[in-house]
């Protein structure tokens, strides 16, 4: 590969706005003052066209019978190199489509064929790893992989772990060389992303083979889980309360009248660590109903969780949770709140929360059927978290959408003996025992399960009873 030719593809790279220098927040939620947007270069054909170049040169000298890029930058470039070496390609997925054929992969191939799998930037080389499994799966050999920027965070490292042979075309420390060469940054900005590239130099990737992290939520008590939540005071008193009280039900009392709320809330109080309400569906509700939850909540030490879903800009969440006839931020310690307009959403929640110490779950996957909360949305919704520490305490999720120990997963569509109902609500509901083994929920929250048993206390301790068997269960698996 000739240096010239990769300077010079720097530098244009650099001209069309790819580099970056700012704060951002990485997948993995790390804070990064550079960020390589490679994306924008399928608008740049010429440029395109010599980062495949590159690439090709710089991959290991075997034989390779496919080509296969990782979503989403991935795809053109191997493509480009697909065409330029008349070399069948393969599409990987992000996620199975739920009609048609329920291919992840796309193209012809053949067991025991030889793969090449080409990423722009790796950072820990999760993304890399996840193509080069379900290949792998499918009986193919991958044993090679080409980057364009390693970000040198380790991502390499961990890949050659794996038995996954990585050869990048260049990594940070060189892209920022050449701009300084070339007086495209200062060198105070390349002092800057040196510092920060030496102390973010290892990271981790979660595999189905290899042991999970020990710092994987699945894994640890509620107890242990109390640091990575220190920045989120009610997540940190949830936390604690689950483990001393040893219940990780949340009722959803779903009931019209304040009498029905109060006295649903009386009796399963003992068994419940967080009750979560709709005020709105109440037909009486006036402030002393809510004066009177908080006694209970008081009495059987459990926490108030209004499940209002925000969804709206900023300035108008402040004043639906800070004032109107609910006052929200008054009372509930936890409210919930869609991700769709932004994190303008929880950046309202948190003026109107004023000191107060409140928190709020973001509804990352919703269990009714043909909800539009895509997996891409969900990744959306914890990195908008993992900017917001100090006030995301969690997510509603149908999957183990995170394994961060710092955030709580509560799991609706929860029933014994159930199958959904005829409004949506997902065709079956799970189990406890299979929302917290298989569905990675922390808390589970059941409705009409306990509000329509005859004896919402007698229901409400059996959930209690199977839900925390099954967190006792997983927090001693290995
Ligand atoms: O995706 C979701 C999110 C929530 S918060 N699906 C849900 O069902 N919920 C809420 O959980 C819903 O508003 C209701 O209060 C509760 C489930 O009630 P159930 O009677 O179906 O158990």
């Amino acid at each position: 590969m000739s240096e010239d030719r990769l300077e010079q593809c720097v530098l244009d790279l650099h001209r069309i706005g790819v580099v970056k220098f700012g704060s951002f927040t990485l997948k993995s939620g790390m804070q990064s003052p550079v960020y390589f947007d490679l994306r924008t270069i399928v608008s740049h054909p010429k440029i395109l066209e010599t980062v495949a170049e590159l690439l090709w040169a710089a991959r290991p000298d075997t034989r390779h019978d496919l080509v296969c890029g990782v979503a989403y930058t991935g795809l053109p470039i191997a493509t480009v190199m697909s065409l330029k070496q008349n070399l069948p390609m393969l599409i990987r997925r992000k996620e199975t489509k739920s009609y048609g054929t329920k291919k992840l992969v796309e193209g012809e191939y053949r067991e025991g064929q030889r793969c090449l799998v080409v990423e722009d930037v790796i950072v820990s080389g999760g993304s890399v790893y996840e193509t080069v499994e379900t290949l792998v799966q499918l009986g193919l050999e991958v044993k090679d992989a080409v980057v364009f920027l390693d970000r040198q965070h380790g991502g390499a490292a961990n890949l050659t772990a794996l038995g996954i042979n990585v050869v990048s075309v260049l990594d940070m420390t060189k892209l920022m060389s050449i701009l300084v060469k070339h007086d495209r940054i200062t060198p105070e900005t390349d002092a800057l992303v040196r510092e920060f590239v030496a102390t973010h130099n290892t990271t981790t990737i979660a595999t189905k083979t290899s042991d999970k992290p020990a710092s994987d939520q699945k894994h640890l008590t509620f107890e242990s889980r109390l640091a990575a939540a220190a920045a989120q005071p009610v997540a940190h008193a949830l936390l604690a309360l689950m483990a001393s009280k040893k219940t990780n039900l949340c009722v959803a009392a779903d009931v019209t009248t304040s009498r029905e709320l109060l006295s649903l809330a009386d009796q399963v109080g003992p068994h419940i660590c967080l009750l979560k309400t709709h005020v709105d569906i109440l037909e009486d509700f006036t402030p002393d109903t809510v004066d009177k939850l908080k006694t209970l909540a008081e009495k059987h030490n459990f926490l108030l969780f209004e499940d209002r879903k925000f969804g709206d800009i900023g300035s108008t969440v402040a004043r639906q949770y800070g004032g109107g006839l609910y006052a929200t931020a008054e009372w509930a310690h936890l409210v919930t709140a869609h991700g769709l307009p932004g994190d303008g959403v929880i950046k309202g929640l948190m003026s109107a929360a004023g000191g107060r110490l409140r928190g709020c779950i973001l509804v990352a996957q919703m269990s009714s059927e043909g909800a539009l909360t895509s997996q891409g949305y969900a990744e959306g919704c914890i990195r908008m978290a993992a900017s917001h520490r100090s006030f995301v305490a969690g997510f509603v999720s149908q999957s183990r959408v995170t394994s961060d120990p710092g955030f709580i997963l509560m799991t609706p569509g929860v029933q014994i003996n159930k199958t959904g109902d005829d409004l949506g609500q997902q065709a079956s509901y799970v189990s406890p025992r299979a929302a917290v083994l298989e569905r990675g929920a922390d808390v589970i929250i059941v409705g009409r399960g306990v509000t329509k048993a005859e004896d919402p206390a007698a229901a409400a301790q059996t959930y209690k009873e199977e839900a925390y068997a099954a967190y006792t269960e997983r927090i001693t698996q290995t």
